[in-house]
């Protein structure tokens, strides 16, 4: 999850001197700062590269602001002319500065930190690019993938192999895992959930297979709820991440091998003290049974505080792994 950001003094102030949020994105000495803040204050396993999943949609020719206080702005795509316009393949050139900055941070981390690469899935980065913006519901890009389903799903295609290459140019710059975001995936019916979330992660996650099959891929299919089954049934990942919806017992009985990230809520690390750290013992206790990656389920709120993060941090680490089969449920 988001691990640099807003909640961080030092990440304020670098904003601040940056004339947008895209310029630290494509300045590698800054997204190569901002990656390392965190892991600087907290060492944490992994450092996850400071960038965003809106850089693919910019590559593809559907430029994106980033509005101080009210999110990312584009230019709505919602035409097959506007699709045909998108420049189709050739994103890298576009994002050199963004594997530039894996270079370096991979180089500079220390031996035992991962470095995790991103990109948004081919739904979620569609949903921005149709509604021209965040939202709650994603209505226009909902309705505009049932009125012209093929010119969506052209989109989703352009957006598939851009999504293949951008992942690719981070495994040769030297990120060691990486993590495909469907942020939006849980507002779909089952039908679209397939054919535009769980087909797109198959083929993303099969292509990076054959090239780098030792580089883990984990997905994050936020509220997928019901569709996790399916979703991890038709993907080769390596690791789910489950949002905070999720009952970890649940899932762990549900996928004893897998490996599972997640879930605590950032609003429990938001209000912080031993509540939160009770909350990751419950977690940590369930996912222990098996495989686990300890996480959030969604990113770190811009008003936790950074002490609080710390005290997690430490405390996670000090607790025992329970013994295999004890699930703690
Ligand atoms: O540690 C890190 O910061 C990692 C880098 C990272 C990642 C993995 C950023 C930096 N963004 C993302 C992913 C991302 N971006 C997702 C998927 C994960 C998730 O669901 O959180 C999504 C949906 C976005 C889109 C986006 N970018 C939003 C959400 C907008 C909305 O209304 O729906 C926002 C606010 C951004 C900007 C952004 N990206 C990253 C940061 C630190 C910020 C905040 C910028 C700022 O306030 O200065």
């Amino acid at each position: 999850m988001r691990q640099a950001g807003r909640y961080l003094p030092e990440y304020r102030a670098l904003r601040a001197g940056a004339g947008s949020f895209l310029e630290l994105c494509y300045t590698p000495a800054l997204a190569y700062e901002i990656t390392l803040q965190p892991i600087r204050r907290f060492g944490m396993d992994a450092a996850i590269l400071f960038s965003d999943i809106l850089v693919v949609a910019d590559a593809l020719g559907c430029p994106v602001a980033f509005v101080e206080g009210s999110g990312p702005k584009l230019e709505p795509v919602r035409s097959a002319a506007a699709v045909a316009r998108l420049r189709a393949g050739g994103v890298s050139a576009h994002l050199a500065p963004v594997y530039d900055a894996v270079a370096r941070i991979s180089q500079d981390l220390p031996a035992e930190t991962a470095l995790i690469g991103f990109a948004g899935a081919p739904w979620t980065v569609a949903a921005y690019m149709v509604e021209g913006e965040g939202a709650k519901e994603f209505y226009a890009a909902r309705a505009f993938a049932r009125q012209d389903s093929a010119t969506f799903a052209r989109l989703i295609e352009l957006l598939t192999e851009a999504t293949i290459e951008h992942l690719r140019g981070q495994i040769a710059a030297g990120a060691d895992v990486l993590q495909l975001f469907d942020s939006w995936a849980g507002i779909l019916p089952e039908r679209e959930f397939v054919r535009w979330c769980q087909e797109p992660a198959a083929r993303i996650v099969q292509a990076l297979k054959a090239e780098y099959p030792s580089v883990p891929v984990i997905a994050f299919p936020r509220g997928a709820g019901l569709h996790y089954r399916s979703f991890v049934a038709a993907v080769p990942l390596d690791g789910l991440s489950l949002d905070t919806a999720v009952p970890v017992a649940r899932a762990r009985r549900d996928f004893p091998g897998l490996c599972l990230q997640g879930n605590l809520d950032p609003v429990a690390l938001l209000t912080g003290g031993p509540g939160a750290r009770r909350e990751a013992e419950e977690i940590v206790r369930s996912l222990a049974a098996g495989p686990f990656i300890f996480n959030l389920g969604h990113g770190v709120l811009p008003d936790t505080d950074p002490e609080e993060v710390a005290a997690l941090v430490a405390h996670v680490r000090s607790l025992p792994l329970p013994a295999a089969g004890d699930t703690g449920a």
